[in-house]
């Protein structure tokens, strides 16, 4: 490595250089550029200030990504049952109250004749109904939480969903006739913390739920200062396999949504997976395919 013009240079000169220190602000504002064949490995993040650049053929590679947020049972599909409406059924890993239980695509109560995914989902009904499971967060850090919820038609549904009993986001009154999805976003520390959705309204009012996902988190996820502008020279490439959200929207073209989305359909054996597997379209590929690689080695779901 060269400090040069205030910043740092790395040539992995053909070879694969593992970084294990952290590049802090002492490097100046010329930031840090990755050059020359060859792959940088990140494995901490990075706090200097100035842009990151990867040219000459340079690649960089970042591991670090945090591990997934475990929520068993996320879609409410166990236990099985062919369809119906099941009250005072718990849904397998989730603690329940009474008045709760278990929904079909078709079933009554429910206006969509469609759940978001598989077949199944869950419900809360009448004031003190709660649905929850202990979910182990592996490091502090901010964690989005996404659900869809749909009411009952002809009543007021609100509904609170907290974690380690902060509500997040206040109450939410889902529409009665078709599924949303919500994301909220909860910051806790490293551990065990109880996840719950719990009706408030009182009588015979029941909300539906599906599809709860739990993403993000602390421990390296965005391993790239969140300041610095990372540009990305023809030639050179970001690891499709590796790399973090916040560092796949520094590639225009690539939101939050779709940055997702190709992490969630890792890993790739090679980068034209994302138009094989309906990541992205053609069109849009051929206009990112330069900037992007598909690494092996560290491949992380
Ligand atoms: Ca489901």
């Amino acid at each position: 490595m060269n400090i040069q013009g205030g910043g740092a240079v790395i040539n992995a000169n053909g070879n694969t250089v593992t970084v294990n220190k952290t590049f802090a602000a002492d490097l100046g504002d010329g930031g840090l550029t990755v050059q020359g064949s060859g792959t940088v490995l990140f494995k901490t993040a990075q706090i200097y200030t100035g842009p990151t650049t990867i040219k000459n053929g340079g690649t960089l590679q970042l591991q670090g990504v945090p591990p997934p947020v475990v929520v068993l049972n996320n879609s409410f599909e166990s236990p099985t049952f062919g369809g119906g409406f099941h009250e005072s059924t718990q849904p397998t890993s989730w603690d329940l109250s009474s008045g709760v239980g278990i929904t079909s695509a078709g079933a009554p109560y429910m206006d969509p004749s469609y759940v978001p995914d598989g077949l199944q989902a869950a419900f809360t009904k009448g004031t003190g109904s709660q649905l929850g499971q202990d979910i182990t967060f592996p490091s502090a850090g901010t964690y989005t939480i996404s659900f869809y919820a749909v009411g009952r038609n002809g009543y007021s549904n609100p509904f609170t969903v907290s974690v380690g009993g902060t509500v997040l986001g206040g109450q939410i009154d889902p529409s009665q006739t078709s599924w949303t999805q919500y994301t909220e976003t909860a910051t806790v520390t490293a551990g065990v913390h109880s996840l719950i959705f719990a009706n408030v309204n009182s009588g015979d009012v029941s909300v539906n739920f599906d599809d709860v996902v739990i993403t993000g988190g602390g421990g390296g996820s965005n391993l790239l200062p969140t300041t610095t502008a990372l540009s990305i020279e023809a030639g050179s490439t970001l690891d499709l396999n590796s790399a973090s959200q916040e560092d796949l929207k520094k590639i225009p073209g690539i939101t939050a949504e779709l940055a997702d989305k190709i992490i969630a359909g890792r890993p790739y054996l090679t980068k034209s997976n994302l138009v094989t597997h309906k990541i992205v379209p053609l069109a849009f590929y051929l206009t990112i395919k330069d900037q992007v690689m598909a690494r092996q080695k560290a491949a992380i779901k």
